[in-house]
């Protein structure tokens, strides 16, 4: 069937174009906070070396995502509106199939745009993986259910959690879980490892996290560059108290975290600590097949 009268044309691209313009220039005038896509931390203080390149992919993936809803938006609703059913139509509108260009544009289209991400978030990933550089301090940190062991490995110290039930279970308080101690401006390598199941080490300020995997050793590069105390947490469901596995953060001065290696030191926690601690060597199916003996850490 044919229709009986032409349909007006329409510009939706257009119109699309303008709405995402609207778009890019309102963000432009709003405030840090929304600009950073209300990531933590602001654009005069950034908390590592590493979060203005992070903020600037989250907002640019944005920026795209919008632009390609406003225009997909924009053409279901003109399709709704301009080939409507209107008064007296009793014939059905122009019937479109088999629409090469049409079909190959669906096909091209979505790899260009697949395309793109891939290429931003390739080249910020590599940049924030490099650990080719000298780092200033090493430090190992430990995942373990649930908590975490930090070795200062150039100082010769240890840090280590209690296990978060023993803390108070689902309730531990966060001033009883362990704490970080980094030095302001100086680049840490951080050796991520596991003693039992997979865990994850993030500090949500960073915006950054690294998978801890049992058997594997994980390392990233990072240098604080502002002053504070900041929250940690495990991001990989990791069993009954993975929501209690968290630690504190401290950035401080070269001075402060000189004094607290050495009162690490004064406490008696000298060395590192290994790998060897599992919690899994409590469990009797486990036991069995070893000779470790029951630890506290
Ligand atoms: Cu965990």
């Amino acid at each position: 069937m044919h229709p009986e009268h032409p349909r007006r044309t329409r510009r939706p691209a257009l119109l699309t174009a303008g709405l995402a313009a609207v778009v890019v220039v309102a963000l432009s005038g709003c405030s840090d906070e929304v600009q950073r896509g209300w990531l933590p931390g602001s654009s005069d203080a950034e908390i590592t070396d590493q979060t203005a390149r992070i903020v600037s992919l989250w907002r640019g993936s944005w920026i795209a995502a919008l632009i390609v809803g406003l225009i997909t938006w924009g053409l279901i609703l003109w399709c709704v509106a301009v080939y409507r059913k209107r008064k007296n139509d009793d014939v059905l509108p122009v019937q479109l199939r088999y629409h090469v260009p049409l079909e190959v544009m669906y096909v091209i289209l979505p790899i260009f745009m697949v395309g793109v991400l891939f290429y931003y978030t390739n080249r910020d990933v590599t940049a924030l993986q490099d650990t080719s550089a000298e780092a200033d301090i090493h430090v190992q940190a430990i995942g373990k259910q649930w908590s975490w062991d930090f070795n200062y490995l150039d100082d010769g110290a240890y840090e280590t959690g209690q296990h978060a039930q023993d803390v108070g279970g689902s309730s531990g308080a966060l001033a009883d879980q362990v704490t970080l101690y980094l030095p302001v401006d100086e680049r840490v390598e951080f050796t991520l490892d596991s003693r039992d199941v997979i865990h994850s080490f993030w500090i949500p300020s960073f915006l950054y996290k690294m998978d801890m995997i049992p058997g594997k050793t994980n390392t990233f590069q990072v240098t604080p560059t502002e002053e504070g105390t900041y929250l940690g947490k495990c991001a990989e469901l990791c069993g009954e108290y993975h929501s209690s596995m968290l630690f504190n953060v401290k950035v401080v001065s070269r001075e402060e975290f000189d004094a607290h290696i050495q009162e690490l030191k004064d406490k008696g926690q000298e060395g590192s600590l290994g790998l060897e601690y599992s919690r899994l060597q409590d469990v009797d199916s486990v036991s069995s097949s070893t000779t470790q003996e029951e630890s506290d850490h």
